[in-house]
């Protein structure tokens, strides 16, 4: 059964039993006071207001009984999968792999790694380990969204126009609809934020759909499926 979701360009048929909500990289990193995001020079207030929107629509889905999946961007310890271009893009005094503000930046297991503690995943809630920009990309989300019948992704998190935007196309690409709540994404800089969902629902929607969480409450709300 779908609930219609008022959406850009049109409405969306969310089929809440092949519909994933996938949180991007919410990161300490990428959102804290005193992370590596906020190192490089970037204002994390522009991340931290979807923090509160996020958790309104992770709450109503898990009652709802949809499945969620979370992201994190980060690397090997011993950093085998670290592209060396990544590694020296920047060129910053302190780079991925080197000790940072909350352990060493961008590596699995450190503190500055890990999910914020608003939106920590459930036990049940599969954790996407990701050493690129798309979820997709050396990952097994796609075999896990096969296996569970998904069609659909209502993706969330940061950055809007790089990690959610990547995200997005590649699943586009495998055949997932994607629809973007815009209060529950973000970017260090506005202009991008209004230029990475317009790029999304431009062209009929032609790598997906914009709305806001207050439309995904109300349809979840009215009992979709
Ligand atoms: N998660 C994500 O978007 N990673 C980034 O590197 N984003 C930036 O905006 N740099």
């Amino acid at each position: 059964m779908s609930a219609p979701v008022a959406a850009e360009p049109y409405e969306f048929d969310l089929e809440l039993a092949h519909c994933a909500l996938v949180i991007i990289d919410m990161q300490r990193d990428f959102l804290e006071p005193g992370g590596f995001g906020e190192m490089l020079g970037n204002d994390v207030s522009q991340l931290r207001r979807t923090i509160d929107p996020n958790r309104a629509l992770l709450a109503a889905w898990r009652d709802a009984g949809g499945q969620v999946i979370h992201t994190r961007e980060g690397h090997r310890p011993d950093l085998a999968d670290l592209p060396p271009c990544k590694k020296v893009r920047g060129r910053g005094a302190r780079t991925i792999g080197d000790a940072g503000p909350m352990g060493r930046i961008l590596v699995r297991g450190e503190e500055g790694h890990d999910i914020i503690r608003e939106l920590y995943p459930r036990a049940d809630e599969p954790v996407i380990d990701k050493p690129g920009k798309g979820a997709f990309f050396a990952t097994d989300l796609h075999a896990i969204l096969q296996h569970r019948g998904v069609r659909q992704l209502v993706v969330t998190g940061v950055t809007t126009e790089v990690c959610v935007n990547t995200t997005v196309r590649e699943a586009n690409d495998r055949g997932y609809d994607c629809l973007v709540p815009e209060d529950c994404v973000g970017s260090y800089f506005p202009e991008f934020q209004q230029a990475g969902l317009a790029m999304i629902k431009a062209q009929g929607g032609i790598f997906g759909w914009v709305t806001s969480s207050r439309e995904i409450l109300a349809a979840l709300g009215g009992g979709a499926k």
